[in-house]
Order: C-alpha cells, then sequence, then structure tokens
C-alpha cells in the first residue's frame, strides 16, 4: 500500500490530483485545511492511499459486516462517490489482514497455554494438561509435572496421578476436628450470605451430640436475616437439640455466661456481604463477646479464586481459625480454590459434600481435597 499526501486549493483540484497520480482505485483517508503559508492562504490537505500489492494470500474472507465506512473519515464520502465496490476492496483487505491477525494470536496464545507440555515425556504432559484442566496455575502445573517427570522411577499414569495429587494439596495445612474435651467449647461460623454456615452448624451440632455424646446448644445470632433464626430452629428442634436466640452482643455475653454446663456451644451469625461494613462489625461484636474457642469461616468451593480470597481477606479481623469448605459437590473445579489456599494459608477443618444432614460433612484430608481436584469425570476426559 502507498500512502501520499497532497496539498491543493480545494477538493476538487486536490481529487484531480489524486486520480492523476494514484490511479481510480485511490481511497481518501483524510482531509484537512491548512495554513499554506504565513499570510494565512488557506489549502487542503488530503491523505491518500491506493493498494498496489493486494493481498490475495489471506485465508479468511472478510466479515461482511465488519466494514464499517462511517468509522473512515472521508473515505465513506469518496466510496458513495465512487461506488463502493472499490471502496470495499481496500477496506475488506484490511479487514482481512486484521482477522489473519487475530486468529494468529489466539493459535498462538492457545499453543503457549500448553507448551511446557510438549518438553515433557507423554505422561507427564497428560497430568500437566489435568493440573491444568482442574484450574490449577500453569506455573504450578508445571513444577508439578517436572519434579515427577525428573524423578526418574515413575512409569505409568495412574502411579503419576496419585504423587501429582500429593503434591498439588501438600501446602494446604489440615486442622484436626474438634473434639470433646473437659472444659466448655465455643465454636461460632461466619462467612459469606448462603455460604452453608447453618447448615454445616446444624450437622456438626448433630455430630457433637450423636459421635460425642455430648450435652449441645445452638444459638442463632442472626437476626438480621428473615428467617435466619427460624431456619436454625426448625433444623434444631427436628435435631432435638436446645436452641436459643439473640438480638444484641449483650444477650449473646449473657447466655454464655449462663451455659456453663454445655459440652459445645455452636454459634450462627448473619452472613455478610463484602461491602456490609455495618453487618461486619456487628459480627465482630459478636466474637468478642462470646470469645469463641473455634471460629469457622464457612466459603464454599464454587466461588472463584478471586472472590475466595476477597472473602477470605474480608473476614481476616474476626480472626477465624480455620476453614469450612462448603459445597464440594457442586463445583466442578477447584483449582482456583487451591491457588488461593497456597497464597493464603489458613488452615482447613472440615468440607462438606452436599445438603443431607448431618451425613456430608467430614473432617477435612488432603486425601479427600486431592481427589476432589483431580476428580474421575476430569480424569476420564483429559487422560484417553
Ligand atoms: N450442594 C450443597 N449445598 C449446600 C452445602 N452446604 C449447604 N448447602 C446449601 O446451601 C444453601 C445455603 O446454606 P445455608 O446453611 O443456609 O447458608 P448460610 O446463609 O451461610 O447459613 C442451602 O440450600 C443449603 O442446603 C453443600 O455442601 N452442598
Ligand atoms: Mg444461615
Amino acid at each position: 500500500m502507498r500512502i501520499k499526501k497532497f496539498i491543493s486549493k480545494n477538493l476538487k483540484e486536490g481529487k484531480a490530483k489524486i486520480l492523476q497520480e494514484l490511479g481510480e482505485d485511490a481511497v481518501i483517508l483524510s482531509t484537512r485545511t491548512i495554513q499554506k503559508t504565513e499570510g494565512g492562504i488557506e489549502a487542503i490537505e488530503i491523505v491518500a492511499a491506493i493498494d498496489d500489492s493486494p493481498l490475495k494470500t489471506f485465508k479468511k474472507p472478510a466479515k461482511k459486516n465488519s466494514t464499517k465506512f462511517s468509522d473512515i473519515p472521508f473515505a465513506s464520502k469518496y466510496a458513495t462517490e465512487r461506488g463502493e465496490n472499490k471502496f470495499m476492496r481496500a477496506t475488506a483487505q484490511i479487514y482481512d489482514e486484521l482477522n489473519v491477525l487475530k486468529s494468529m494470536v489466539s493459535d498462538i496464545s492457545e499453543s503457549v497455554k500448553y507448551i511446557h507440555s510438549n518438553v515433557l515425556p507423554d505422561i507427564f504432559k497428560d497430568i500437566y494438561v489435568c493440573l491444568r484442566k482442574s484450574e490449577l496455575s500453569e506455573e504450578f502445573s508445571l513444577k508439578i509435572a517436572s519434579e515427577l517427570s525428573s524423578r526418574g522411577n515413575i512409569s505409568n499414569f495412574t502411579e503419576a496421578l496419585s504423587e501429582a495429587r500429593i503434591l498439588a494439596t501438600e501446602h494446604i495445612i489440615i486442622k484436626e476436628p474438634a473434639k470433646r474435651e473437659n472444659k466448655r467449647i465455643i465454636s461460632a461460623f461466619i462467612g459469606p450470605t448462603g455460604s452453608g454456615k447453618t447448615t454445616s452448624l446444624i450437622k456438626l451440632a448433630l455430630v457433637s451430640k450423636l459421635l460425642l455424646k455430648s450435652n449441645v446448644l445452638v444459638i442463632s445470632a442472626d437476626a438480621n436475616k428473615v428467617g435466619g433464626a427460624e431456619q436454625l430452629q426448625t433444623l434444631a428442634s427436628v435435631s432435638s437439640i436446645p436452641f436459643l436466640s439473640v438480638n444484641t452482643h449483650l444477650e449473646l455475653k449473657n447466655i454464655i455466661e449462663q451455659e456453663q454446663s454445655r459440652d459445645f456451644i455452636f454459634i450462627d451469625t448473619a452472613g455478610a456481604s463484602p461491602n456490609d461494613n455495618e453487618g461486619i462489625e456487628k459480627i465482630a461484636q459478636m466474637m468478642k463477646e462470646s470469645k469463641p474457642d473455634n471460629i469457622y469461616l464457612v466459603q464454599s468451593v464454587t466461588m472463584s479464586g478471586s472472590s475466595f480470597l476477597k472473602s477470605l481477606s474480608e473476614f481476616s479481623n474476626m480472626n477465624p481459625d480455620s476453614l469450612i469448605l462448603t459445597k464440594f459437590d457442586e463445583a466442578p473445579n477447584i483449582g482456583e480454590i487451591i491457588m488461593a489456599l497456597k497464597e493464603n494459608q489458613i488452615p482447613v477443618s472440615y468440607i462438606t459434600t452436599g445438603q443431607k444432614i448431618p451425613e456430608e460433612i467430614e473432617p477435612a484430608s488432603r486425601k479427600a481435597i486431592s481427589r476432589a481436584l483431580l476428580n474421575d469425570e476430569l480424569i476420564d476426559k483429559y487422560y484417553k
């Protein structure tokens, strides 16, 4: 393509010059009025172009509706005057070029994504792909696959997979489940709205009552939500567990002082959204008054990694001791959560795998988390 600037007295004269020099296939790209001399004689500057080396090698045709004449100064007017076909030919070539570049960039990014796997032997390449598909980061996936490959003693995929599960979750800190002790244990459940606080609480209250043969009390401090206290009350009632509800931190303080004979007290709190400073402050007050032995931060593994980390940081001023990770049954991939736990090393005490009370809660283990990470469905899909 040749681009040339023309100066002339007026548009008509300028177009004549362009026609003479560049021929009838030229297109005008822009025009503007300029001062030709110090004295101030006005002239027109026209920039015109001619594509004298048509790009015939493009594979992809331009999309018909991708040519926007109105976006190009003057060119659309010119195209109308001269007939759209010539103009379209020139602009379509530019759009062709853009389309080819776009598809090249997309091809490159696809191959870069899996580029590292090409340097690994087949077994570890498959492991790498499975780790990436589980949404672990590229760097971490490559580190695991390379380390396994460099060991030199792994000869089949199954063995490599079980080692990959270990490496992918070895950074996760596990907190032992609460045991019955000679003193009363107070546990509070905090976290975002709908994360599974109330459900997890009643599961643990029932487990403590039935398996640990304990004297249990559940308290709802969830007066904010309509029906928040009633939900726990109903669940407690069908589980034959004593239930109390409080509205203020002072009420909570009084109850805790009175209920000395309990083995376990479980406190449910209102969910607070990240921007609900007042709500978070109210929960923080409740925590101050009740001085729980365990503060469980309940978060769902269906969250994105970034929302998960954001929520961790928002609740961090209440000093949660450990996490209860919920909704494992609903998350297809938990790689982003595993990465978040690398960044923020808070222990995990329980995981929940469904709505059934009380059976769908279990003490956290790296084994269970790693099986959810590299689950059978994912392995079947990406390991042929
Ligand atoms: N699928 C699934 N649903 C869960 C799990 N835990 C809780 N839920 C559901 O998530 C919803 C919100 O739970 P809830 O305990 O009320 O959340 P809260 O607002 O944090 O107290 C309810 O419908 C629960 O039954 C889980 O592990 N798996
Ligand atoms: Mg609740």
